[in-house]
Order: C-alpha cells, then structure tokens, then sequence
C-alpha cells in the first residue's frame, strides 16, 4: 500500500469512528432530553453554574483543538507525500496572530479603562485623599503610556520582522546608547514617582498639630471578627487600656484607674463631624487587622500590642456623598483589609459624616461605658455626680488630662 492510499484510508477511518461516536453521542444526548422532559422539567440554570459543566466544556473544546490540528498535519503529510510545497506559512500565520493579538489587546485595555473605569471610587472624601489621587492619576498615565508603546514594539517587530526567505537576520548584538537611554529614562521617572510618593506620605502623616484646634481623639480595636469603636467623652482624651485588665463585662481592658477612661462612651457606628480633623488611635487585641477606609483613602495596619495613628479630615458629609453618587442609600464603610481569619468578609462597619450639629447632638445621646458592674470591680464608688462636669471642672483632672495627652503624643 502506497503512503499516500495509506493516509487516505487512515483518515476516512478516522472520520467514520468520528462521526459515529458523534451520532451515537447526540442519538443518546436527545433520548435522554425526552425522558427528563416527560419526567419533569429540568431548571438548565443550575446545570451552567457547576463546575463539571465547565470543565466538560473545556475539555470539549481541548478535544475540538486536538482535531483540528490533527486534521491539518495529515494534509501537511498528504501535500507532502505527494511532493507538493507545504501549504502553510507558519511564520506567517505566528506573525499575523502577534498582530491581531496587538490590535484586540489593546482595544481591551481601551474596553477596561472605558467601561470599568467608571467603577472606581469616587472622588476622595478628605482632605489628603486628593493628594493620593492625583499621585494614582499621574502615575496610571505614565504607566498607560509606557504601557502602549512597549506593546506596540514588541508585536510589532514580531510581525514587521517576521521571517523572510528572502532577507537575512542582522547581527545586532549591543549599543552603550540604546543602554544608557532605557537604564537613564526609566531611572528619572521613577525616582520622581518615588520622591512624589514619599512627601505626599509625610505632608500626611507629620503633620504638626495645631494646638488650638486639637484632632478630635477616636480609639478603634480590632478584634477577630469585629469593631470596637471607643469616643473619648468630654475630656476629648481616651483613656488608656490594659489586656490584663479585660473581663467579660470589660472586653477592651479599659483601666477605669485613668481618670480620662471614665466618661468614655463606646459606639456602634463611626460618627464623624465634617471638616474637623479626627485622629485615629488604632489597637488590636489579637491578630493584625488592617483599618481600612476607601472612600476617605485611609488604611493602616492594626497591631497588637502597639499603638498606631492616623490623622484625617472628612470633607464631604454622607448626605453630599448620597447627591454626588445619585445613591440615595450610599453609605460610607470601614473593613478590615488583612485576612485576618475565616470572618473576614463581615468585619465592616458604618462610617457617618454629619454636620457639627448633628454630631453634637449624636454625641449628646451616647452613654458612658463605666457602669455600676466596673465601677464595683475597679472599687470606683457607685453612682457618684455625672462624670463629665467632673473632668472638665476640678484642676487635678485637668493636669492628669494633660500628662496623659503627653503620654500620647509620645
Ligand atoms: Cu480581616
């Protein structure tokens, strides 16, 4: 039998075990699909959502790939068995995908900052957020630009030079300039991005205090998987915290010892009056949580055992934000940004931004968290005047209040 006879009747086998397992498949395939139609009707919804649907799909498809390159090679095979000139240009072909390859890349990048461009965060809603987003926006359009014409380089040279009987490749092995320009070039931008970086970081976080208007104080405690927010209560100072001292009624080890701890208030949502500077003490009691507020461009690790801070204004209230969005249920969030544990996903929390009325009269409502169970446990006496006349009225109060804000700053 001759080569040639042989690959013909190879394939006619092949296309006849082919097309009876296809008819047999199918024949199989539309008994099944009358049966289940007779039986009950089948909801095709859950069918596309398991994975087998899926894998059996890639599989399908895998097969399909397999044939078709099968069926080629045997015409490669044929073309040559019969002395013909192979009838593929393989380079060709290689060099033509490189070039649609270009061209639907970068109609995708077009599609993405397009379409899901409009799905980042709004405009930041505090004062040093604009700073960050101006540092994100210069840096997207140099990397977008650098980004395309690297791309368009690189598949284009391997479609222009793609290759050619007819030419021969040049030797090109080095060039001190071409060196020297992508060594240099990139160097410059990214020190300036960097530098860029690096004072946007410190204007915000070494700010130097205005005295005569102190950031209003807000302790955060994380905890796997929640939130403990702690407002300092008239004093404007949280008093201080100790983990030997925590119980079941006093979960966060407050030291009640501290004169600054007993008018503090707990609360369950993150209240915040606008355009006033809020500083944020940020503790955790077990692992490290990370506090996290997109909206306000806001997030810092919470570690425990250490103290850390963060000093921010919010510039627009949750009822401006509910207008800009055309959201009339947007709500301002905090998360927690480091998997920390298997409640994770649930560690959120309501950010409001109000009016200074408005958190003047929210504030006015919040109860103090000392009661009668920790004034007992720490031998407070019970029920004394209310403490907030108290701080704010004797000297001693006032002096400790002062130490502890020291203490603080430190
Ligand atoms: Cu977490």
């Amino acid at each position: 039998m001759s080569l040639r006879k042989f690959i013909t009747n190879k394939t006619t086998a092949a296309l006849a075990v082919l097309l009876t397992v296809f008819a047999s498949t199918s024949a199989l395939a539309q008994e099944a699909a009358a049966g289940a139609a007779a039986a009950t009707k089948v909801d095709m919804g859950e069918v596309y959502k398991s994975v087998i649907f899926y894998v059996l799909i890639f599989l399908a498809i895998c097969l399909f790939i397999a044939i078709i390159g099968k069926a080629i090679r045997v015409y490669e095979l044929s073309r040559e068995a019969q002395g013909k000139p192979v009838g593929i240009n393989w380079n060709r072909v290689h060099a033509s995908l490189f070039a649609l390859f270009l061209v639907l890349g970068l109609y995708g990048v077009y599609w993405e900052y397009t379409v899901h461009g409009s799905m980042l965060l709004p405009d930041a809603a505090s004062e040093h957020g604009k700073k960050i987003d101006q540092m994100f926006n210069i840096t997207l359009i140099i990397t977008t630009i650098v980004f395309i014409a690297t791309h368009i380089l690189l598949f284009g040279f391997a479609y222009i030079y793609k290759y050619s009987a007819k030419r021969k490749a040049y030797y090109y092995p080095h060039n001190n300039t071409i060196e020297k320009i992508w060594t240099i070039v990139p160097a410059l931008v990214l020190t300036v991005l960097v530098l860029m970086g690096f004072l946007t970081w410190r204007s915000i976080f070494f700010k130097v205090e205005d005295p005569n208007n102190k950031p209003l104080q807000i302790e955060i405690t994380s905890e796997q998987f929640k939130w403990s927010i702690r407002y300092p209560g008239a004093d404007g100072i949280v008093g201080t915290k100790n983990y030997k001292l925590t119980t079941a009624t006093n979960t966060l080890g407050i030291d009640f010892k501290d004169i600054n701890s007993r008018d503090d208030e707990m609360a369950d949502e993150l209240v915040l009056p606008v355009n006033k500077a809020v500083k944020l003490i940020l503790t955790s009691k077990d692992v490290i949580h990370s506090f996290y507020m997109p909206h306000f461009r806001v997030q810092l690790n919470t570690v425990p055992g250490m103290r850390t801070f963060f000093e921010f204004t919010p510039t627009k209230t949750t009822a401006e934000m509910q207008q800009e969005t055309n959201d009339p249920n947007f709500k301002y969030l905090f998360y927690c940004a480091k998997i920390c544990g298997s409640g994770h996903y649930n560690m959120q929390k309501v950010v409001r931004v109000v009016s200074d009325a408005e958190y003047k009269t929210w504030l006015a409502e919040q109860k103090t968290y000392l009661n009668d169970d920790l004034r007992k446990q720490f031998n407070l006496p019970v029920a004394p005047a209310p403490v907030k006349a108290e701080a704010d009225s004797t000297a001693t109060d006032s002096a400790a209040v002062k130490t502890n804000q020291m203490a603080l700053n430190k």
